[in-house]
């Protein structure tokens, strides 16, 4: 059986945790494909116990891929997803580019997976913000039917790649004049812009949110989100207000969500439970906790809900469509 998976991307932040996740979750690689930019060409990554030679997107795409998992941002999916699509590839897209394109599903497997078909050449994986948010909260659309959500995140810096780290470790080590991913110091700041701002005031994550939550979940829950970046690595953690329209006990939310796939509680206030970033690295769950009746209105709830955002929220997410790719028979 030969299984040809190619990492597009795999030089990268997010690329680098496909290539861990696809062992941990021990995916049939036969053959791996790692692509990156003619910059990166004849470098070698590490996985399976062996190195591979990163190649150039037009090599990788000759060496006919079964599988191909990009991550390398929105333009090159543009130009190259719909390539590898015609030569009967599977694509699954990390980038934002196909996500709200009305012929391609987004999907969260433990929310839409079943609604794949061997026609899905190209699938879109959510933004990390909305992946945690939307595993958190689609069990308790289901039982309770959500009207509104108010959501706050707190974003790590590793959603904005490697060069954003290096902004913080430069200004951590007191490196004046360094490159800029952000247009201020994110040490011991927070800044309230992820992404650039769209014509309504709100930034292109805070959309993000608001028109995938739509997409995935019910396009008739109204979202009203405001974005920060902080000086975290980790993990993304987001503030989420829920108004409900049916009655609902905190006993049975959080009943619900220890039921629910991917979810872990961790909520116990009284010995100082809760999920935090530091904590929720490396873990493919997302985790919730502060699970709080709205002391303003009776009909919503609080929640802290905290995920990595490289795992469940980019390379996690994107494994696990392969997974359903697989076990649904449609690569082989
Ligand atoms: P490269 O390392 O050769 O630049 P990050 O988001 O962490 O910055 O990583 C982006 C990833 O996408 C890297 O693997 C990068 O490769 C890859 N990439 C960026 N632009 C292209 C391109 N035009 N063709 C192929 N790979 C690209
Ligand atoms: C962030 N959500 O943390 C971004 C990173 O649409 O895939 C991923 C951007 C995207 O800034």
């Amino acid at each position: 059986n030969n299984m040809k998976v190619a990492v597009f991307g795999a030089t990268g932040l997010v690329g680098g945790v496909m290539l861990e996740v696809l062992a941990e979750m021990n995916f049939p690689v036969t053959e791996l494909i790692p692509i990156a930019s003619e910059r990166s060409a004849g470098k070698k990554v590490a996985f399976g116990g062996r190195e591979w030679t990163v190649v150039t997107p037009a090599v990788g795409l000759s060496m006919e891929p079964a599988l191909a998992i990009f991550s390398a941002g929105g333009q090159t999916s543009l130009d190259w997803a719909p390539r590898f699509a015609a030569a009967g590839c599977y694509v699954v897209d990390n980038s934002s580019a196909w996500r709200m394109d009305p012929t391609k599903k987004l999907v969260i497997p433990e929310i839409n997976g079943d609604s794949l078909t061997k026609d899905d050449y190209i699938i879109a994986n959510p933004n990390c913000s909305t992946i945690q948010m939307l595993v958190a909260l689609a069990p308790i659309h289901r039982e309770y039917t959500i009207k509104r959500i108010v959501v706050s995140t707190y974003q790590a810096i590793t959603g904005t790649g490697v060069k954003a780290v290096r902004q913080m470790e430069n200004e951590r080590a007191g490196v004046i004049d360094c490159e800029m991913a952000y247009p201020y110091t994110i040490d011991k700041n927070c800044i309230p812009q992820c992404d650039t701002f769209t014509e309504n005031g709100y930034t292109k994550e805070e959309m993000k949110l608001v028109n995938e939550t739509h997409k995935i979940l019910d396009p008739s829950i109204t979202v009203s989100p405001t974005a920060i970046r902080v000086p975290v690595v980790g993990g993304h953690s987001e503030s989420i207000n829920v108004e409900v329209e049916k009655p609902f006990t905190m006993e049975d939310v959080r009943a619900l969500l220890e039921n629910s796939q991917g979810v872990v509680v961790q909520d116990n206030p009284a010995k100082g439970e809760y999920p935090m970033a530091r904590f929720c690295q490396h873990r493919n769950e997302v985790f919730v906790g502060r699970l709080r009746r709205d002391l303003s209105n009776p009909q919503a709830m609080n929640m802290w809900v905290v995920a990595d955002n490289l795992r469940k929220g980019a390379a996690t997410n994107a494994v696990q469509i392969a997974q359903i790719l697989l076990s649904k028979g449609f690569i082989v």
